[in-house]
């Protein structure tokens, strides 16, 4: 099952769709983690039936690691390959409180925005009926960001432009919210659309939305908005 020397595989849903499999493909990805992707269509009765031999969640993302088992969770995958791979987090241990605390609070929170601005690689700039809570969601996060990326400059953090100034795993955690913001037209401050842009040139970002736009599947549920 795995490739001889790889001692890794990632189980992920429709790259145009899983916002949760984005995550940690994308953080292993940039931190030239070896590892193979095994790609289950959502939804289907297969996706179940295969995802079962594995684990009892029924949910993708699951890492595979030949000695720790089967790990399921986006969260709880990437603290795992932290703990092997510490360059994930910021090095300053302020820092990187607080890129738990925000990749906690994305994990657990903004369900307005998730739920009406399903992520869709496929999608640019949708006009988009949104509700006040998921208008609120918008200015939330956007305010988040704003606040990594003052205080990674008050503490002299990396200077490359992302939340906490390198690349880390807060970045792959907020990546699908990016994919998100250019699929629908709602307005971003320009600070929004700088990272946007940054995050949309990351090797790792652009090889997952490639990859997205180039699968066949519809999902129907996930299909919102004007073309
Ligand atoms: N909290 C989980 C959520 C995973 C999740 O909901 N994944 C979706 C795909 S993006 C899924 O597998 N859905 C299948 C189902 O709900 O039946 C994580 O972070 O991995």
């Amino acid at each position: 099952m795995f490739r001889g020397e790889v001692a890794m595989q990632l189980i992920i849903g429709n790259q145009n769709y899983s916002s949760w499999s984005m995550r940690p493909w994308v953080a292993m990805t940039h931190f030239g983690i070896d590892f193979e992707t095994i790609k289950l269509r959502l939804f289907t009765p297969e996706f179940y039936q295969q995802l079962s031999a594995y684990t009892s969640a029924n949910t993708v993302p699951v890492l595979i690691d030949k000695k720790l088992g089967c790990i399921a969770d986006s969260l709880a995958i990437l603290e795992t390959l932290a703990e092997q791979y510490p360059q994930m987090w910021p090095q300053d241990p302020v820092l990187r409180a607080q890129a738990r605390s925000v990749c906690a609070r994305m994990h657990s929170g903004f369900f307005a925005m998730r739920g009406e601005m399903p992520m869709n690689c496929r999608a640019q700039q949708r006009q988009l009926q949104i509700t006040d809570a998921c208008a609120k969601d918008i200015a939330a996060v956007q305010s988040l960001w704003q606040e990594c990326r003052e205080l990674t400059a008050k503490l002299g953090g990396g200077s490359d432009g992302y939340l906490f100034g390198d690349f880390s795993i807060a970045d792959a955690f907020f990546a699908p919210v990016v994919i998100r913001l250019q699929g629908y037209a709602v307005s971003t401050t320009p600070p929004t659309q700088q990272y946007m842009q940054l995050m949309l040139a990351t090797p790792a970002v652009a090889a997952w939305v490639a990859a997205g736009q180039a699968e066949e599947d519809i999902l129907a549920q996930d299909e919102v908005g004007i073309k």
